[in-house]
């Protein structure tokens, strides 16, 4: 079955990032996901410039920056400028006046624009959005930290995105608490990926590669 593995680089060991990048790079990730927070949209600061800056000169895999920051416009090309054409950026539209704006600028920059959606923000909401990007990151945790609880109610929002996603032409990616069963339950349904953190791939006593190799070889 296909299906992405995205690395929640805000649960690497930054004592050691080169050697984590490497590991994950030669386990099989397939793209390393930046959370970026300013400490006032979400109450945390977890990356920033510059861990981007290095990890996306340290790989060739693509690059996934998931911005929890207000008004992203207002600083577009600060992360833009570190990305290679085909990078996604997500933004939370909650965060912006004109998220489509906002979206025109990652578009025009040759990446590929992504939303993220809040455990708490309706499909509705952000319907006219949905025919803008090309991926939808949804939250089933609520944004700023890692090693958070699943969020139940979240899996309704999935089964209506993934009943409009072929129609409205995006795809789907799941953010938090991300564990096995949930592969098991949402790739076959057409989640295109998921990011991993603490709950299944950091901070384990196995190694990236066979963690990494075992969720690919689970039986569906
Ligand atoms: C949360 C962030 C996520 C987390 C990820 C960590 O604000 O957007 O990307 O880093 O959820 O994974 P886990 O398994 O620790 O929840
Ligand atoms: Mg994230």
């Amino acid at each position: 079955m296909q299906f992405e593995l995205m690395a929640s680089m805000m649960c690497a060991d930054y004592g050691n990032l080169e050697k984590e990048v490497k590991n994950l790079e030669e386990g099989g990730i397939d793209s390393f996901h930046i959370d970026i927070m300013d400490g006032r949209y979400v109450p945390n600061f977890a990356m920033s410039l510059n861990d981007l800056s290095y990890i996306a000169g340290a790989t060739k895999k693509p690059v996934d920056v998931h911005l929890m920051i207000e008004h992203p416009n207002n600083r577009i090309h600060l992360f833009l400028d570190h990305l290679r054409k085909g990078d996604t950026v997500y933004i939370h539209p909650e965060a912006e006046y004109h998220p489509s704006t906002t979206l025109l600028s990652i578009i025009n920059a040759g990446m590929i624009p992504g939303i993220a959606i809040n455990p708490g923000t309706s499909v509705e909401t952000v319907m006219e959005m949905l025919r803008i990007v090309k991926k939808v990151l949804v939250m089933s945790v609520n944004p700023g930290n890692a090693g958070q609880m699943y969020l139940p109610y979240v899996g309704k929002k999935i089964t209506k995105l993934l009943s409009i996603k072929e129609d409205m032409d995006f795809e789907i990616y799941w953010d938090g608490a991300c564990s096995a069963d949930k592969i098991m339950e949402y790739a076959p349904k057409g989640v295109a990926g998921f990011v991993l953190g603490t709950t299944l791939l950091f901070g384990k006593e196995q190694s990236y590669g066979d963690t990494l190799q075992n969720i690919r070889e689970l039986k569906f």
